[in-house]
């Protein structure tokens, strides 16, 4: 039995098919390694290959965060109008399971573990279900079976392997799918697991290669400072250069920074989210406190770890000043990479249903909603200067000056650095060129 499984391209998106976010899709990987070994499996990702729609499968799976939903309903309706049974699962179906079953045989919503063989099974007997979900809470993480990275060899992906150690965040901030998503208990998997699964991964190779990069996709590596201290004990020995993402409370703890440091860690994505202490208290990140952030970007440098900062612009305190405040911030506080989003209502979300019942959702369009578009009225300034500032923070934000008064004897690791914001800037440019002159009220309903 053939199974295709198919990462679709958000062909609108900042971080779509660029070369410098040429990133492996970990998700696909994960249902790939649940399959039982009759099914004979390949992956098309449309963010590095073209996916011939005439290929033949017995069964097609197809991913999708929301702005690359529309182009997945499209590639799912082309292979079904071929007879070809399609099922669906990810981030945005399982939030709205109807709206894609107009497109496909079979959601499966939530996490594929414990739902996915269930599922082959039904569709080898002809009793595909329209609907797959856990009904007893979230799936354990134990005994996962380690993701087969030869699925992806060729496929000229940026040279990162990425690993998962944990599900779930008890923070559920306004804007962010991971706690209606993966639940707000964080559930840790087995360090034994883990690190198997890091002794098995086959080195990069290539000249000005890092010849052992991981990316933890953990929303935060630190979320259990038990299971984080074990994990980065365990993983000492084996030379990686990882990143990763944590939170500011990490700039607390200079054992879990030390370990963190002799684990091989170069840089880690900090959320901040924003500047003013009424965002962050409507968001309930109130962990996060403006007036420390240099001093947690300062310690975290201290340690050689570079930091990407994450700022969503757009909230409800939000005015036009916020751009220059902002711009001017990551000047000072030196930081190695700065990450900005448009605030963008994702279904599932607190700042969704608020948007919602306040009516103010200006665009339906799905492949708009990729933190580079405003698809909401903001409170305090118009939509199109939203926009434009969003670009304009960019664009200063990653001038060459700006760069080298970002990265000049901050004690990061250059090497990683510099490269990875000579590409970001290039990735800009090209945003800011292609960028249409702003227009909303234009979306469809898919
Ligand atoms: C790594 C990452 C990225 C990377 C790499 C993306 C990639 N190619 O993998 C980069 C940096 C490129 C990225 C980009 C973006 N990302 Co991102 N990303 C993540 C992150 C941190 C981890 C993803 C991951 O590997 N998870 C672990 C895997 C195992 O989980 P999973 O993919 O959900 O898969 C499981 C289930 O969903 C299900 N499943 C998934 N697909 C399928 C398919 C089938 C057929 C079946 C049966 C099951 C199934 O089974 C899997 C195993 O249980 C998540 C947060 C998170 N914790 O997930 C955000 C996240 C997925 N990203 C998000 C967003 C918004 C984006 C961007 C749109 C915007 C942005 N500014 O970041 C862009 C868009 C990219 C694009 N394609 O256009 C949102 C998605 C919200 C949504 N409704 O879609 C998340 C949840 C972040 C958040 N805090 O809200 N991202």
């Amino acid at each position: 039995m053939k199974l295709l499984l198919i990462s679709p391209l958000a062909s609108k998106s900042f971080l779509g098919g660029d070369f410098y976010f040429r990133l492996p899709y970990l998700g696909l990987l994960k249902v790939a390694s649940l399959t039982p070994p009759d099914w004979d499996v390949s992956i098309v990702d449309e963010k590095v290959e073209s996916l011939d729609l005439k290929l033949e499968a017995d069964l097609v799976g197809i991913t999708a965060m929301t702005p690359a939903v529309n182009r997945a309903y499209e590639i799912a309706d082309s292979f079904r109008s071929r007879g070809m049974k399609v099922i669906m699962g990810g981030m945005h179906v399982s939030k709205l399971p109807d709206e894609a079953l107009k497109h496909c045989d079979s959601v499966v919503i939530g996490e594929a573990e414990q739902l996915w063989d269930t599922a082959l099974e039904d569709f080898k007997k002809g009793e595909l279900k329209r609907i797959y979900r856990h009904e007893n809470g979230f799936p354990s993480l134990a005994n996962f079976p380690a993701p087969d990275w030869r699925l992806y060899e060729g496929k000229r992906y940026l040279p990162v392997h990425f690993i998962e150690t944990t599900r779930g965040c008890p923070h559920n901030c306004e804007f962010c799918s991971v706690t209606n998503s993966f639940g707000g208990k964080f559930r840790n998997r087995p360090v034994d697991e883990v690190e198997k699964e890091i002794q098995n991964l086959k080195p990069f190779e290539g000249m000005f290669v890092l010849k052992n990069g991981v990316f933890f996709v953990d929303d935060n590596i630190i979320s259990n400072r038990v299971h984080a201290k074990e994990l980065l004990n365990r993983i000492i020995p084996y030379n990686l250069k990882w990143t990763g993402q944590a939170s500011v409370n990490i700039a607390k703890n200079d054992e879990i920074l030390e370990l963190c440091k002799k684990s091989g860690c170069i840089g880690l994505i900090v959320g901040f989210e924003s500047l003013s202490q009424g965002n962050l208290a409507n968001m309930g990140k109130t962990f996060n406190t403006p007036d420390n952030y240099i001093d947690v970007i300062k310690k975290l440098h201290d340690y050689g770890i570079g930091v990407t900062g994450a700022f969503v612009f757009g909230f409800d305190h939000d005015d036009e000043s916020v751009f220059d405040r902002t711009i001017e911030f990551v000047i000072k506080a030196k930081l190695d990479v700065c990450y900005f989003s448009i605030l963008t209502p994702y279904p599932g979300t607190r700042v969704y249903s608020q948007m919602l019942q306040e009516g103010r959702i200006i665009d339906h369009d799905w492949s708009n909603y990729n933190t580079n578009n405003v698809v909401f009225m903001p409170k305090l300034m118009k939509p199109e200067k939203l926009f434009d500032g969003f670009h304009y923070a960019l664009k200063e934000s990653f001038s060459y000056t700006a760069i080298f008064k970002r990265l000049w004897g901050n004690g990061t690791y250059k090497n990683f650095f510099y490269p990875m914001n000579f590409g970001f800037r290039q990735t800009v440019r090209k945003t800011i060129k292609n960028k249409q002159d702003f227009y909303y009220g234009q979306g469809s309903d898919s």
